[in-house]
């Protein structure tokens, strides 16, 4: 095991205070003389939040993070959390890892800012585009930056249509995506997803998407009776369903996260994506792999294809490639790709004024080149990853849980009614969000997905720490579970 020293970052309250500033305390220290209340106040009045019922939030109130340390948030009233969530799926490397700052406050006082639009470069771009080449499955040699994950999805619309109209075959246009799947919230990206409630706003999806079902054995195959391998096979094969429905001259692409993780973190059983990779090269269409999340060796190796044994044409990225610090995205393009649009495509009309921001670029490459010295990828294929798959084959004994499952640090819990029979509870429910409260309450976050409880905590993370979230997971469930009886609910 690695020895927790070598993971834990410099503590905040080491670092010199600037004078005058405000000392980086959990409780009134960071709240600059206003109290919790008038916080979110401040907040219900001016900042609308992404994905948030508005009034509802404006009733309740936000929590106020006011500063982190490796695997630790606290709030404005000084509760200390483990964040098992990473942020958002991308703190990959933790909270108060100096060399990011370093690397963030250098490149700022030396070139903020230059673009790469007019035949122009900045050193941290290239050389971060360098080292992605280098810890990219083989065939990767060439990126296209972005600002976000969003962004990224937008990119790979653009490219893989762009291919097919170099290559003379520009009826080549649908997409095929899944259902539940989050390929982020522009306008192409959540067309991509397969995210109903936000179809449902704002006319989506676009032209040309088109979505499968999803490979969740444990809504779908379960109930069929089907091992998950022969489910898995059952899955891909919709997606040549699908193909021979549109006429595979029409199909530009098929899009997938390795394991899905917004929708609940469905890791697909291990025959699914070796036999969607043959459909794929079988019909000559585009294979992509939305690493958002899985990228950066949340799986165990550095990117999610890896681990389930296909290899894409194209790669989204975003979330683990700064870890989160500052905002970065893009695509890596794969030579089939690369090669089309280098040599014969002339100029492609797309672009960002920050693809290859120097700043977000330079703490990329710090952020790498850490994963790389902390040996973060092995960390988790080698340690800590096997060790929360054993911690969880635990928790699948307690009379909530269905299914617990994991891939890296990535893991899943199914809260059922009837644990015998597996049965689901009623949706009006909501007993996923009766755990998150508890987990709220409890110094814990983990995030509810429908009655599927997920987490992806950081990766430095280490055996005492798995052991520590595990207690509370332990905790909330039991929390949950006196609820549930008390309600009359069922439960176990
Ligand atoms: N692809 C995947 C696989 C993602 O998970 C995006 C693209 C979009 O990235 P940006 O950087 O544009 O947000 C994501 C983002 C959730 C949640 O509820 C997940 C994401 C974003 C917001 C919420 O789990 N993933």
């Amino acid at each position: 095991m690695t020895p927790p020293s070598t993971l834990a970052s410099t503590p905040a309250a080491m670092a010199p205070a600037a004078p005058g500033a405000v000392p980086a305390g959990g409780t009134s220290g960071r709240t600059s003389g206003r109290t919790t209340a008038q916080w979110q106040q401040a907040d219900a009045a001016h900042f609308l939040h992404p994905f948030t019922d508005f009034q509802g939030l404006a009733r309740k109130g936000a929590r106020i993070i006011t500063r982190a340390d490796n695997i630790y948030l606290w709030d404005s009233e000084g509760q200390r959390i483990l964040d098992a969530m990473s942020g958002l799926w991308c703190v990959n490397v933790g909270y108060g890892q100096q060399a990011l700052v370093q690397a963030a406050t250098r490149q700022m006082q030396e070139l903020p800012f230059y673009n790469a639009f007019f035949q122009t470069a900045t050193m941290p771009a290239i050389e971060l585009a360098e080292l992605l080449a280098e810890v990219a499955p083989p065939g990767f040699e060439h990126v296209f930056f972005s600002g976000s994950g969003s962004e990224g999805n937008d990119t790979i619309v653009r490219m893989v249509r762009r291919y097919w109209d170099v290559l003379g075959q520009p009826q080549r246009q649908v997409i095929i995506s899944r259902h539940n799947a989050y390929h982020g919230s522009t306008m192409a990206g959540a067309s991509l997803g397969g995210m109903a409630g936000m179809h449902a706003q704002g006319g989506l999806p676009i032209p040309g998407i088109t979505h499968i079902q999803q490979p969740c054995w444990w809504t779908q195959g379960r109930p069929l009776g089907l091992e998950p391998e022969a489910f898995g096979l059952q899955a891909a094969q919709w997606l040549e369903q699908r193909i021979l429905e549109l006429g595979p001259e029409n199909v530009a692409a098929f899009i997938g996260e390795p394991i899905q993780g917004a929708g609940g973190v469905i890791i697909p059983p291990a025959s699914y994506w070796p036999e969607i990779q043959r459909i794929c090269q079988r019909y000559g269409i585009l294979l992509v792999s939305d690493e958002v999340i899985c990228g950066f060796g949340r799986t165990g190796n550095w990117f999610g294809c890896e681990t389930f044994g296909f290899q894409p044409d194209l790669m989204t990225f975003a979330k683990g490639v700064t870890s989160g610090y500052v905002p970065l995205g893009g695509v890596m393009v794969g030579e089939r790709v690369a090669r089309v649009l280098i040599e014969q495509g002339g100029e492609f009309a797309h672009g960002y004024t920050y693809s290859g921001h120097p700043v977000a670029c330079a703490v990329g490459l710090a952020n790498v080149r850490l994963i790389q010295q902390l040996g973060l990828v092995a960390h988790v294929h080698d340690d800590v990853g096997p060790y929360l798959a054993q911690r969880y084959a635990e928790v699948q004994h307690h009379p909530l849980v269905g299914q617990a499952q994991t891939c890296g640090l990535m893991g899943a819990l199914v809260l059922v009614q009837d644990k015998a029979r597996g049965t689901a509870f009623p949706e009006e429910y909501e007993v996923g969000m009766v755990c998150r409260k508890h987990c709220f309450a409890n110094g814990l976050v983990m995030r509810a997905v429908g009655d599927r409880m997920i987490i992806a905590p950081p990766l430095v993370i280490t055996r005492a720490q798995i052991d520590e979230m595990i207690e509370l997971i332990h905790r909330c469930l039991d929390l949950t579970l006196e609820e549930v009886r008390r309600n009359g609910w069922g439960g176990g």
